[in-house]
């Protein structure tokens, strides 16, 4: 179960209620399961989501161990014992390009949590052993040249199961187009079966176990994860580190640090800053029609609340808010209840709101973190002068709003985008994830924006730019509006012919569409 909420606030942006009320929902899951569903894993605690969104490896592994231990006192707090829930809690992480690394990571991983858990007193030895699931990375994969992500998803997965990963996911090599089609799904399947099939790897527990490298390395990550926990545990837990905000900033230096090494070509990624192909080469990708799938989902959802008997879902609900309200009881029961008469996913998260509000966040830029990571390079002064010119002539910076519209918990892009333009003398606003295209037109109205930069990564770029670019006509808005995020080639024309005026996809070199955004700023003294 997708049970890990610490990683929402940290990274992966889909949260409702505040911190306290949330970690009751995770201890109250652990505790139905243990009850009612034993064979159940109750919780799959995530690194994957940290190391998509910038963290490298040791911060992935301390975070999540971190993580770990606070959903473990979660649920001592609500009474249950540790040889009850321990051996079903799971780990989730994400194998990167990094192979050595990420194989020290996953045996580090088994070795910190045994040791971890002996404050908790175990006598079950299952309470003490992390199993987990890996996922390849989707962040590694490009979307030029794509079919070298078959390649990259393939040393990925080895990584894995030569760390010894107890289950495994593998990505589509169109990642970075769109959601897979049946055909690169099925060569992301098959890159499994062949592993566990054919190539005999899987027959040896640890097979780089003894490999003087791999060992040192282990060592060297237990050693470092260590020290990064211990850090977390003097801040009072995880709990208490993100509300400071401080994995949040670790893992957006780190993901700065990566930005600038692959701009600067110390890092290589094949295709993208080394070995150009002349042509990327189309593929074929999955086009999935937005306002199809949402009138079928509200047909279906009008179909259930015709045959459902009305007075019951009520009841069920109002007893879920009680026992949101009391503190007595157990949610996931009262939930499952409350399921069971036909109440809707849209309904049940409603009554909890209706008890607990509704956890707000601002997103806040970092500055320093792009520029540091980017030292002298002559093409960072270029850019940064460029701007300083328009601020001499204008008498104030250029401006842009960069924007996160509809359900798009995605803000690598934006954050990388609002804090590369922040420190290149850019005024940046970044908008809160969400946002409808009317909210967004709004303030850009008020901030008197010269650019709306929009960073859209969930396939509604067909609907929500379109809806945009009309709400600001009505506002009377003249300003320049730019894409980026995952847009397929298909949909360029489209977005063009809707007064977008360029679109910067996956692979962006962040001082190339700064310097390109610039040029398209008018000005009154330019
Ligand atoms: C990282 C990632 C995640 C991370 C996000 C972490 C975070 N906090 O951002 C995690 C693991 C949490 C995640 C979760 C999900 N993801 Co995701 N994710 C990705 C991934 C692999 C990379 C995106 C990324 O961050 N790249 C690095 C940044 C730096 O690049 P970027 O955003 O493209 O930005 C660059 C350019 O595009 C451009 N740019 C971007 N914005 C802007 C704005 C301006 C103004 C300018 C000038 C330029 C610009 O410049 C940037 C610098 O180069 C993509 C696939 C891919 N390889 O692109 C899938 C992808 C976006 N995810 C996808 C999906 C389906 C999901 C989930 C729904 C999966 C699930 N069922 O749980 C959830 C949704 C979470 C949510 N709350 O919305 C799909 C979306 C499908 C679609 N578009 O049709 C994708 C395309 C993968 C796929 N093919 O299936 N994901």
């Amino acid at each position: 179960i997708q049970n890990d909420i610490l990683k929402e606030f940290m990274v992966r942006n889909t949260y409702i209620y505040p911190p306290a009320e949330s970690m009751r929902i995770v201890a109250d899951v652990i505790g139905f399961c243990a009850d009612h569903m034993p064979r159940f894993n109750s919780i799959s605690i995530s690194g994957y989501h940290m190391q998509e969104a910038g963290a490298d490896a040791v911060e992935e592994l301390a975070f999540t161990l971190a993580d770990g231990l606070e959903y473990v006192r979660a649920a001592l707090r609500t009474g249950q014992d540790v040889d009850a829930f321990a051996p079903r809690l799971s780990f989730f992480f994400c194998i990167g390009m990094n192979f050595f690394m990420e194989v020290a990571k996953l045996r580090a991983a088994r070795i910190l949590w045994a040791e971890l858990m002996e404050q908790f007193d175990p006598k079950k030895p299952a309470s003490s052993m992390l199993r987990m699931h890996c996922q390849t990375s989707g962040v590694s994969l490009q979307a030029q040249d794509p079919y070298n992500n078959v390649v990259r998803t393939t040393i990925e997965a080895l990584a894995g199961v030569l760390g010894g990963t107890q289950s495994l996911h593998t990505n589509s090599f169109d990642e970075a187009i769109a959601l897979p089609t049946p055909f690169s799904a099925r060569i992301a399947r098959n890159t499994q079966t062949i592993i566990a099939e054919e190539s005999q790897i899987t027959r040896t527990v640890d097979p780089l176990g003894g490999s003087y490298f791999v060992e040192r390395l282990t060592a060297d990550m237990v050693e470092a994860a260590r020290r990064l926990i211990e850090e977390v545990e003097q801040l009072g837990g995880m709990t208490a580190a993100i509300a400071q905000g401080m994995p949040m900033r670790r893992i957006e230096e780190s993901s700065a640090r990566r930005q600038a090494r692959v701009e600067r070509g110390e890092d290589t990624v094949v295709g993208v800053n080394k070995y150009r192909p002349e042509d990327d080469g189309q593929v074929e990708a999955l086009e999935i029609d937005n306002s199809k799938v949402r009138d079928a989902q509200i047909e279906r959802l009008a179909e259930v609340r015709a045959r459902r008997d009305q007075a019951t879902v009520d009841r069920a609900l109002e007893a879920l808010a009680r026992v949101a309200r009391t503190r007595e009881g157990n949610l996931l029961g009262a939930s499952i209840e409350a399921a069971e008469r036909r109440a809707t996913v849209g309904e049940i998260s409603d009554a909890l709101e209706a008890a607990w509000g509704r956890h707000d966040t601002r997103p806040a830029l970092v500055p320093g973190v792009y520029s540091s990571a980017y030292g002298d390079h002559e093409g960072f002064r270029v850019v940064r002068d460029e701007i300083g010119e328009f601020r001499d002539l204008e008498g104030r910076p250029p401006s842009v709003f960069v924007v996160k519209m509809g359900q798009d918990g995605h803000d690598r892009g934006a954050k990388a985008i609002s804090n590369a333009f922040n420190d290149l003398g850019f005024d940046v606003e970044m908008s809160p994830l969400f946002l409808t295209p009317g909210e967004a037109a709004e303030r850009t109205g008020e901030i008197g924006a010269d650019v709306v930069g929009i960073s859209t990564l969930a396939g509604a770029h067909k609907t929500l730019v379109p809806e945009l670019m009309d709400s600001l006509k009505v506002r009377g808005t003249d300003a320049v509006v730019v894409c980026g995020g995952v847009i397929p080639e298909r949909d360029h024309q489209f977005l063009l012919d809707c007064g977008v005026r360029a679109i910067f996809g996956p692979g962006t070199d962040i001082l190339q569409a700064a310097s390109a955004i610039m040029k398209m700023i008018p000005g009154r003294n330019r």
